[in-house]
């Protein structure tokens, strides 16, 4: 008998990082794709009633819905054959942190950001698309500074944190990859290790590349520095036209 079964979705990033917690610790799990929460049948909304992607139902019957959520559960039932929680309390609560700024924060904002590229994504969008832009750029810069000098997001070993935040980025790599791996050199240098273990790249495959149109906001600091420059530089020669008739008129 299955230890529990995982209703998922395979293009769903809440999804991946239970997947791979699921073969990191080697469990025997029955998964259960589901399509989205419009086609989702009565058997599914009674265990969660918003029709949202991942569910989790333990052997005994424990229904559990919210994926951070699930990631604790699953991570600490097992925690006895591998610790993916932290080394104390402190560095427990810290995972829980950077669980919530990757699910409330981060992934929203990059939603926003990333559903008008990929237009080709059918959901729901709940913010402007700018606003999210705006505070994606934001997170971004606090991850990066945070992750300055570390290999992990919390003490010195995987967490569930880790797996959380990484199959995030990994959704934004694919799109901004021209500027991401130059505008965050500690998320890059954090990320590929991750990406690349086994467990991850089983569940996760290769890195996919998409060549979208990027809009300004989001197209990096390079671009941003570019963009600065040319509006300096038109406003240089817009002084330099407006000041030539007064050095006329001084002149004898
Ligand atoms: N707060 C929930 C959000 C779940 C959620 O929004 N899941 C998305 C997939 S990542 C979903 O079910 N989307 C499909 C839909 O709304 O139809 C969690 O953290 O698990």
């Amino acid at each position: 008998m299955a230890m529990g079964t995982l209703y998922y979705n395979w293009f769903k990033p809440r999804s991946i990082a239970i997947r791979v917690l699921a073969k990191l610790l080697d469990l025997d799990l029955d998964f259960i794709h589901i399509n989205g929460s419009e086609d989702a049948g009565a058997a599914y909304l009674a265990l969660n009633p918003l029709g949202k992607i991942p569910t989790y139902v333990d052997q005994d019957g424990f229904v559990l819905t919210e994926c951070t959520a699930v990631l604790t559960y699953i991570a600490t039932q097992y925690q006895h054959k591998k610790s993916l929680l932290g080394a104390n309390q402190q560095e427990y609560f810290k995972v829980q942190q950077w669980l919530s700024f990757a699910n409330s924060e981060l992934l929203v904002s990059m939603g926003g950001a990333l559903y008008p590229i990929m237009k080709d994504f059918k959901t729901e969008i709940v913010c402007d698309a700018d606003d999210c832009a705006r505070m994606l750029l934001r997170e971004l810069q606090v991850l990066d500074d945070h992750l300055a000098g570390r290999t992990y997001l919390v003490g010195e070993s995987l967490t569930i944190a880790d797996l959380l935040m990484n199959s995030f980025i990994g959704c934004g790599i694919q799109v901004f990859h021209q500027s991401w791996w130059d505008d965050y050199p500690n998320i890059a240098r954090w990320f590929l290790p991750i990406y690349n273990l086994p467990e991850n790249k089983a569940v996760a495959g290769e890195l996919a590349k998409f060549e979208k149109e990027i809009p300004p906001a989001l197209q990096g600091k390079k671009a941003q520095r570019a963009l600065e420059t040319a509006q300096v530089d038109e406003l240089d020669s817009v002084m330099l036209r407006d000041e030539q008739p007064s050095a006329v008129l001084v002149s004898p």
